[in-house]
């Protein structure tokens, strides 16, 4: 429509994608061909036949769980260093197309060091897509670590460990943390963010930035365990905040910014259509909010494809742009001289 330069042009930040939510069905079989791996056989999972049936799969999602189950088979594919910052990669450069200016990406590392790859592979990889992307496109990141939800809290500890062994929480002569902040993603309901109290208040002893997904198919009352148990700065998805106007209320006082996966949630049947997804609800309310992919290779795109939907659902004013682009800007985990280049 005639709003896609102008939603193009737009200084983006994203604060909701997870590095692994980038993986194509062409690259797994790229990088499980030069890695001699198996895939699932087609008798086992008919969809590994080929990259087009691959990419019929993913065109269906029953809910979070069938998603899950996909994206965590796929990444048998991924081995080593290089692929991780291939996969790295090939975030930066579709999203720097898309008008991205500074990326706060997610990555698991238990979904790796549970197969047997090292941890550091894993941050060493990503770390390097990160310092190209800056180098080269001039784009800013952060990275953070999440922990998975569906496993105990003693490998959310090991997996802290081992980052803090590694030196990646420590900030350096010059040289900032190579691993900002810490998240919490994978199966929601039934795992509730206070499990994992002790490893957020290590991280925020530590000094590192907190988020948690949260309200995506669970309750409000997960939204409210994240603030209170886990003290997260934003959380990731929080849809279902409109359940609970005195959450919502709390949320617009604190400031709480929410990270919204609009195609996302189509995709993972949290709604019916985008124009479902609470945006007008929040810019009337005063709740902020980014707007952001996901799991691209996933749920059908990148970040435009997202501004483009939510245009197309809500025909929002360029004032209401300003607004949700600056609430981005100033939501985001970086300095005010990066925050200013950007504004
Ligand atoms: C995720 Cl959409 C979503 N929700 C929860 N965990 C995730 N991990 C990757 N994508
Ligand atoms: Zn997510």
């Amino acid at each position: 429509g005639p709003f896609h330069n102008f939603l193009a042009e737009l200084p983006k930040c994203e604060h909701h994608l997870h590095l692994e939510g980038c993986l194509s069905p062409s690259l797994t079989f790229k990088l499980a061909t030069k890695n001699n791996i198996k895939l699932p056989s087609k008798e086992e999972k008919p969809e590994y036949e080929s990259v087009e049936t691959l990419e019929k799969r993913y065109e269906h999602f029953d809910n979070l769980q069938d998603f899950l189950n996909c994206y965590y088979l796929a990444l048998d594919a991924v081995i080593t260093q290089d692929d991780f910052e291939a996969l790295g990669w090939e975030y930066f450069t579709t999203a720097h197309a898309d008008g991205v200016k500074h990326a706060e990406v997610f990555f698991d590392p238990q979904s790796h060091t549970d197969r047997g790859i090292p941890f550091q592979t894993v941050v060493n990889g990503f770390n390097a897509a990160c310092e190209r992307a800056e180098k080269e496109l001039g784009m800013t990141s952060q990275l953070i670590m999440c922990f998975l939800r569906h496993l105990p809290a003693s490998s959310a500890a090991e997996t802290m460990q081992s980052a803090i062994a590694g030196g990646f929480f420590t900030a350096q002569q010059g040289r900032e943390r190579v691993i900002a902040g810490l998240g919490l993603d994978s199966s929601e309901v039934g795992f509730r963010p206070e499990l994992f109290k002790e490893q957020y208040a290590q991280g925020k002893e530590l000094g590192l930035h907190r988020t948690a997904h949260g309200g995506e198919e669970g309750d409000p009352s997960y939204i409210s365990g994240a603030l209170d148990s886990l003290h997260c700065e934003r959380i990731d998805h929080g849809i279902k905040l409109v359940q609970d106007p005195e959450l919502l209320a709390r949320i617009v006082k604190e400031e709480i910014l929410l990270t919204v996966c609009p195609l996302s949630n189509v995709c993972l049947q949290a709604v019916k259509e985008v124009g479902e997804v609470p945006i007008r609800k929040f810019l009337q309310e005063g709740v902020k909010f980014s707007i952001n992919s996901d799991d691209p290779a996933y749920f059908g795109g990148y970040i435009l494809k997202n501004y483009c939907a939510v245009q197309n659902a809500f025909n929002l004013s360029k004032e209401e742009w300003k607004t949700i682009v600056q609430n981005s800007i100033n939501g985001s985990w970086t300095g005010q001289k990066r925050k200013d280049e950007l504004l």
